[in-house]
């Protein structure tokens, strides 16, 4: 079997230690860690979320791969972060109050790290107040949020209102993403940009900087 089946087998089961293991051999093998994210990490996340959409799976279920999917992150992360420079846009990001969803905003981390950028990750679950700290704090040149909810999408126009308030919003540049928010959803609250993928984040950053 070939490895990436053996990493989306692995994601399957929930076995982290097997995850973390055979992405180190993917990497020996001579994969980069994008061919290993684009292969394996992200097919066996979208297994398990078809599975649990129909009912196949459970909660703890989910929750097992995604642990197993995050050792994969953590085992490329130091990989990634070797050839990265961090000289480029200095980037807060977070999931928005309520939600706790992080293996995508785990991802965008990785890749905006990859390209460069200094990246303060707030984590999961951030409400807006936190977000306006960070930005009086660390002076970003982006405030990043990922919503994975319906019902979380809210809080990322109480985060742009926020910081509208404080009068920080034309110091910042403001993106958001996740599988729920569309590019007409972002235009409508205020945000600066939206991007459907981590990947495209990072152009869509140098874009709006440019
Ligand atoms: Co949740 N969950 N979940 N879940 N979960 C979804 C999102 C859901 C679509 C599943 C479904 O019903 N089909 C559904 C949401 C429906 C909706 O509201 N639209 C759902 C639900 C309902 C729930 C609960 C309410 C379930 C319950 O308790 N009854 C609950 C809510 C908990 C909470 O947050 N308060 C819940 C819980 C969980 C787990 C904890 C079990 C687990 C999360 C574990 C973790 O993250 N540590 C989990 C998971 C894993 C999923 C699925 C299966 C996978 C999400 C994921 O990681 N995808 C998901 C189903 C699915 O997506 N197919 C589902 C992979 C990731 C790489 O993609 O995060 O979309 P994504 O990120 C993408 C892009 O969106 C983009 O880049 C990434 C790819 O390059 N992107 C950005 C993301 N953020 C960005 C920000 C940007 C730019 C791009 O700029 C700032």
């Amino acid at each position: 079997m070939a490895i990436r089946e053996k990493i989306i087998n692995a994601i399957i089961k929930g076995n982290a230690s097997e995850v973390k293991s055979l992405v180190e051999v993917g990497l020996q093998l001579d994969l980069t860690p994008r061919e290993i994210i684009d292969s394996a990490l992200l097919p066996g996340i979208i297994n398990i979320g078809e599975k649990f959409k129909q009912n196949r799976l459970l909660i703890p279920d989910v929750l097992m791969a995604s642990r197993a999917i995050q050792a994969g992150f953590y085992t490329l992360e130091p990989v990634m972060k070797e050839t990265a420079q961090e000289i480029g846009p200095k980037v807060v990001i977070g999931t928005v109050a309520g939600d706790l969803h992080d293996i995508g905003k785990q991802l965008l981390v990785m890749m905006l790290q990859g390209a460069g950028m200094k990246v303060i990750d707030l984590g999961i679950d951030v409400p807006a107040e936190v977000f306006v700290k960070a930005v009086q704090e660390h002076h970003p040149d982006i405030v990043g949020m990922s919503a994975l909810l319906t019902i979380t999408m809210p809080a990322l126009r109480e985060t742009v209102d926020a910081l509208e308030r404080e009068n920080l919003r034309q110091s910042v540049k403001v993106i958001v993403g996740g599988s729920p928010v569309t590019w007409d959803y972002a235009m409508g609250i205020g945000a600066d940009g939206y991007a459907d993928s981590a990947y495209e984040s990072i152009g869509l950053i140098q874009s709006l900087l440019r």
